[in-house]
């Protein structure tokens, strides 16, 4: 008799017990919903991770402006010296990806970097060139490449699927000057 009263007893707390654990996983789970949402909302619309327009922010030391990405994006700026307006966008180096940035030996390039949508890291291998590209800041580099040969710009910020395939060229052209 007392066992079944216990065993009566056991059964309606657990049953009660239960109810206010479900309650509370729930409540908590909505809290950890709600946070990361939050969270994602706020990075992505609050920190340019994505760009809003193509708008270009001024900035003094870097006087490029957006027009100066249209058209092939190379510019001679003096005998050996060169800009090069290098746009950034999921997956694609422009100028770069399909056709290869042709250069002489010993030119002095200053790469203006910026990206069309979300973050990318512009790195180009076998230099000491590596900087991110901002939707709506334009980075500035200058390099100088005194060896020939064929340069890879690739992107080392992960961007998405196609991140491991956003590959640049620089084909520097001619023999060492003395
Ligand atoms: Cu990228």
């Amino acid at each position: 008799m007392s066992s079944t009263l216990s065993d009566d007893f056991e059964r309606r707390f657990h049953h009660t017990a239960q109810g206010h654990e479900r309650t509370w996983v729930f409540i908590s789970v909505v809290m950890i919903a709600v946070l990361f949402i939050a969270a994602v909302y706020l990075v992505v619309h609050d920190y340019g991770v994505v760009a809003k327009t193509a708008r270009i922010y001024s900035d003094p030391n870097t006087p490029a402006t957006l027009a100066d990405f249209q058209g092939d994006g190379i510019k001679q700026t003096g005998p050996d010296s060169y800009s090069v307006y290098e746009m950034g966008r999921i997956w694609s180096w422009t100028p770069g990806t399909g056709k290869a940035v042709t250069l002489p030996v010993g030119s002095h390039v200053t790469f203006y970097v910026t990206s069309g949508d979300v973050l990318h890291g512009f790195e180009i291998q076998g230099t000491s060139i590596n900087l991110t590209a901002i939707p709506g800041v334009i980075g500035h580099v200058s390099y100088t490449f005194d060896k020939p040969g064929t340069y890879y710009i690739i992107c080392n910020e992960y961007c998405g699927a196609g991140h491991q395939a956003m590959i640049g060229k620089i084909v520097i052209t001619g023999s060492k000057k003395a």
